[in-house]
């Protein structure tokens, strides 16, 4: 079938909203109408070309939502009809990582999702008879995809495509950061680096649990009024802190943070976030995701001393079994999505919403079809 997309031609170069053709889902997988998607930093970072495991051309997107169209044979859990939500971590249930009960990085179908094709090593996509490369195994900057059957969350058929869409990934990594990587617990004083599609997410988790101070940190003001809305306690702006802001954090949080989350992905913020942490116990969780090359130092004594680092993927969410649930507490009121959505425009309209999101002026920009 032939279809609208936006594709990455070259790194570096705007989209380019075409016809492109999709083949129909093979066995296992699944097609997919995307009614509407997010526009995330990720995206931006491997159209940019510094994203050593971008591939191009590609169909880009990775935090959309639609309804099932067709499903490839030996498919069981999902019909036409079903609204979706595309998953870039997967949930075989099978895998040695999805028995482990310990994380919720499935391998099924890793290697082939790197390299931009579905499991049986091809791509469904093709440009003029040249083939177009999956990304994150979701490719949602089209008006149809095709997934694989364990890479996509059914959710209730009352969802809204324009907000839930942001579950894809921002909501469930904050979220998911807070709940199911640091398990914050009723009381704790909590620090959150950035406050953009994720660290508000980390902010409104936070509030959910119960946490006592939640400090949000951010060098762009205008990121405050929402942050407030959404249970940030105490706004700490970097650049108008006199001295060292590691110690400040500590002084306001009477000892240190018991979690603190990075979600800029700044290398240096990452190292202030794990040294504000309580010492003895303080808990410092890496959700940014830093540019390629970069690394992370702090002197050992600060995780002798008892501080822990983690890093989180996707909030440690399983896709299958909690973006769900998570759907459901957006509908019941228990989270904001609302608030996140900057504005909704149509996928003509995706390179303005790039624009948009590198000049700070946007949560979430939502593409629809
Ligand atoms: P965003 O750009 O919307 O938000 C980042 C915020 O950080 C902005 O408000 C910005 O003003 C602020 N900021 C930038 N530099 C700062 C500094 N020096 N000090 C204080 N604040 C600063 O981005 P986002 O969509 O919220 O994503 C945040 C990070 O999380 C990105 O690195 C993204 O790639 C990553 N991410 C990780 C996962 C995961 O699974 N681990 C999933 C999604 C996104
Ligand atoms: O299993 O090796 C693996 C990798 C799983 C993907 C993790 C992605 C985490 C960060 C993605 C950035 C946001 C979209
Ligand atoms: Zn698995």
């Amino acid at each position: 079938m032939q279809v609208k997309a936006a594709v990455a031609f070259q790194a570096g170069k705007p989209l380019e909203i075409t016809t492109v053709d999709l083949a129909p889902p093979q066995a296992g997988e699944v097609l997919v109408e995307i009614k509407a998607t997010g526009v995330c930093h990720t995206d931006a970072y491997t159209l940019s070309g510094a994203d050593p495991e971008g591939l191009f051309p590609a169909i880009l997107g990775h935090e959309g939502a639609g309804v099932v169209v067709e499903v490839g044979s030996g498919v069981t859990t999902l019909k036409a009809g079903d609204r979706v939500i595309p998953l870039y971590v997967p949930e075989c249930r099978n895998c040695d990582y999805c028995l482990s009960g310990k994380t919720n990085l499935c391998q099924a179908i890793r290697l082939t999702q790197g390299r931009g094709v579905m499991p049986d090593g091809s791509s469904r996509f093709s440009y003029q008879g040249e083939m177009l490369h999956h990304y994150m195994g979701t490719s949602t900057f089209a008006n149809y995809t095709v997934v694989p059957e364990i890479a996509l969350a059914k959710i209730r058929p009352d969802a809204p495509f324009e907000k839930v869409c942001l579950i894809g990934c921002g909501v469930t990594t904050g979220i998911g950061a807070v709940i199911n990587t640091a398990k914050v617990e009723v009381g704790a004083n909590v620090v959150v680096f950035g406050l953009g599609g994720v660290g508000l997410n980390v902010i409104q988790a936070a509030r959910m649990v119960g946490a006592n101070q939640i400090v949000g940190i951010d060098i762009n003001p205008a990121k405050r009024a929402l942050a407030e809305k959404l249970g940030m306690t105490h706004f700490v702006n970097p650049q108008e802190v006199e001295g060292d802001l590691v110690a400040y954090l500590v002084d306001l949080t009477k000892g240190g943070a018991d979690y603190s989350f990075e979600c800029t992905g700044n290398v240096k913020l990452m190292r202030q976030a794990l040294e504000c942490c309580h010492k003895g116990w303080g808990v410092s969780v890496v959700v940014g995701v830093a540019g390629a090359g970069q690394e992370i130092s702090t002197r050992p004594f600060q995780l002798v001393t008892g501080r822990v680092w983690k890093g989180t993927a996707f909030g440690g969410a399983k896709g299958r079994t909690d973006v769900p649930k998570i759907v459901d507490w957006y509908m019941e009121g228990k989270i904001n999505i609302d608030d996140l959505v900057s504005n909704v425009m149509p996928i003509d309209r995706v390179n303005d919403a790039f624009d948009a999101m590198r000049r700070g002026e946007v949560i979430r920009s939502i593409l629809t079809f």
